[in-house]
C-alpha cells in the first residue's frame, strides 16, 4: 500500500542545503545574562503547573556558554546550515527602545563563528521568547507590537548586514495565536478565540513590517516566514466541508494573507471546524494596506511539517494514523508529499521552499542514543521531499528539529527531540545513531532506500 521507494539512493539537487534547529529560549539557558531582559517564556515556565516537569528555561542546553564547541560539533557532523533564533530580550530588554549592546555582540561572536566553518546561518527573530514588557503592554492582541517587531528586526538587519543569512521573521504564528492565545498551553497562557485571532493579524504584521525593514536595510541574504502547516483528511464523507474549513484555519489562515494578500472568507464563524472568533470585530483590526505589508514578496517560504490531522463531521481533529512520543503528532511521510505538491498547485508564484523543522521525539524522558524510530522517521520524510522535488517543487533546504536536546515547551525537559541527546547533569552532547545516519546523508546528498 502507498509509495514505495526506489532501490537506489533518491538523490537531492546539486547545492541542496542540509541542516539543522534550534531556538533561543529552548536551548540557551542563561536567562539574566548580559542584560537580557524576561520574556513571556520566563514568566509561563515561572508560573506553577504550566510546565510538565516544573524545569524553566534554565539552564536548558546551556548552549549561551557552550556556543563555541556546539558550532565545532556542526561542523564535525557535516552540516551545511545552522538554524537558531535570536532571543528579542537580549536585544531589548524591555521589547522598545535602546539596544542592549552584550545581546547583539553574542549573535554577532555566533553568525561569525558559523561563518568561519563554513556553515549558514538561517536566523529566526521571533521564536515565542516575546519580551515581557511588550506583553504588559497588550502582547499579540495589540496593533502596537507588530510596529515594535519591526524596530527589532531593522537593529538586527543592521548588526548583520554583511552576511549572507536567510531570515525567517516568525516562527509559527499560528502556534503562539492558537496554542497561546485560544488554548492557553502556551506563553502567554490566554484562553479567548477574539484574542487568538487578533494575534493572527499582529503576528503577520510584525512579519510585514520586518519585511519592509529587511528590504530597506540592503541587508544581504533573504527573507521569509516559518509556517507549521498540517495537511488535514476527511475521515468519513460528511466530514469534507469541515475538513474544508478546518484547512482554511490551520494552513489557509496564514498561507493565504502572506502569499495572495487576502483573508481565507472561511476561517472564522461557528461552523464545524471554524475558529469562532468575532468575524466584524477580526475585520476592523485589518486596516487599509495592511494586506499589502503582509503580502510583500519573499525570498524563501518556511515550512514546518510534524504530521496530519484527521477531520470528522463535527470540526474535530482526529486520529488517523499513529502517534510519535508526542500525542498531537501524527506521523504520515506522505503527508509531507501531499503538502508540497499542494503548495505548488495552489501558490504557483510562492518563492522557493525550505523545510526548517521537521522530527520526532524519543520515547522516554531520558532518552536514547539508539534512536531507530527517529532514523526511520528522517528517512521516510527525506524520501517524501526528494519524491515531490522530481515532481517539481522547488525544494532548497532541509533542516532537522533538533539538532540538541532541549527545552520542549509545555513538556519542559521531559520529551527529547534532538538528534545530538544531552545529559542534562553534565550537558555533555553525544549524536544519536540517527544523527550519524544524518551526517552521511548530507555527505551523500542523497537519501539511501534502507
Ligand atoms: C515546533 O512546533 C516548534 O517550532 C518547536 O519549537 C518545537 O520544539 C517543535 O515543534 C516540537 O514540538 O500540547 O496539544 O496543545 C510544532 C507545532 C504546536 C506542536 C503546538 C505541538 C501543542 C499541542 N506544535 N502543539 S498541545
Amino acid at each position: 500500500a502507498g509509495w514505495q521507494p526506489p532501490a537506489a539512493p533518491m538523490a537531492f539537487p546539486a547545492g541542496f542545503v542540509w541542516g539543522a534547529a534550534t531556538s533561543a529560549f529552548q536551548v540557551e539557558g542563561s536567562t539574566t545574562a548580559d542584560g537580557r531582559g524576561p520574556s513571556i517564556w520566563d514568566t509561563f515556565a515561572a508560573t506553577p503547573g504550566r510546565i510538565h516537569d516544573g524545569s524553566t528555561g534554565d539552564p536548558a542546553a546551556d548552549h549561551y556558554r557552550l556556543w563555541e564547541s556546539d558550532l565545532d560539533l556542526i561542523a564535525d557532523l557535516g552540516l551545511a546550515a545552522y538554524r537558531f533564533s535570536v532571543a528579542w530580550s537580549r536585544i531589548q530588554p524591555t521589547g522598545s527602545g535602546d539596544v542592549n549592546q552584550a545581546g547583539v555582540d553574542f549573535y554577532r561572536r555566533l553568525v561569525d563563528g558559523l561563518l568561519a566553518r563554513g556553515i549558514h546561518p538561517a536566523i529566526t527573530l521571533y521564536h515565542w521568547d516575546l519580551p515581557q514588557a511588550l506583553q504588559d503592554a497588550g502582547g499579540w492582541a495589540v496593533r502596537e507590537t507588530a510596529d515594535r517587531f519591526g524596530e527589532y528586526a531593522a537593529v538586527m538587519f543592521d548588526a548583520l548586514r554583511d552576511v549572507d543569512a536567510t531570515w525567517l521573521t516568525i516562527n509559527e504564528p499560528k502556534t503562539t495565536a492558537y496554542v497561546g492565545h485560544r488554548w492557553g498551553g502556551h506563553a502567554p497562557g490566554i484562553a479567548d478565540e477574539d484574542q487568538a485571532a487578533a494575534a493572527v493579524h499582529h503576528q503577520l504584521l510584525a512579519h510585514g513590517r520586518a519585511v519592509e525593514a529587511f528590504r530597506a536595510s540592503g541587508a544581504a541574504g533573504g527573507i521569509g516566514i516559518a509556517l507549521n502547516l498540517l495537511p488535514v483528511y476527511p475521515t468519513s464523507p460528511d466530514a469534507a466541508a469541515a475538513t474544508v474549513r478546518t484547512d482554511a484555519v490551520e494552513n489557509r489562515m496564514f498561507l493565504d494573507p502572506v502569499l495572495l494578500g487576502r483573508y481565507p472568507s472561511d476561517a472564522l464563524g461557528r461552523e464545524p471546524g471554524q475558529l469562532p472568533a468575532d468575524t466584524g470585530a477580526f475585520q476592523d483590526l485589518v486596516l487599509d494596506g495592511d494586506l499589502d505589508v503582509i503580502s510583500a514578496p519573499l525570498d524563501v517560504l518556511a515550512v514546518q511539517y510534524y504530521g496530519v490531522a484527521g477531520v470528522d463531521d463535527a470540526g474535530n481533529q482526529v486520529g488517523l494514523y499513529p502517534t510519535s512520543a508526542a500525542t498531537w503528532q501524527q506521523v504520515h511521510p506522505e503527508g509531507l508529499f501531499d503538502l508540497l505538491i499542494d503548495l505548488l498547485i495552489d501558490y504557483p508564484d510562492a518563492p522557493p521552499l525550505v523545510i526548517t523543522e521537521n522530527g520526532i521525539p524519543d520515547r522516554t524522558p531520558e532518552g536514547t542514543t539508539d534512536d531507530q524510530e527517529r532514523l526511520e522517521f528522517l528517512r521516510a520524510h527525506l524520501q517524501q521531499a526528494a519524491r515531490a522535488i522530481e515532481d517539481g517543487v522547488d525544494l532548497v533546504s532541509y533542516y532537522a528539529w533538533s539538532l540538541l536536546d532541549n527545552f520542549e515547551w509545555a513538556e519542559g525537559m521531559s520529551q527529547r527531540w534532538g538528534l545530538v541527546h544531552v545529559d542534562y547533569e553534565t550537558q555533555e552532547r553525544t549524536p544519536k545513531a540517527s544523527m550519524e545516519w544524518y551526517s552521511t546523508v548530507v555527505r551523500a546528498n542523497a537519501v539511501p532506500p534502507s
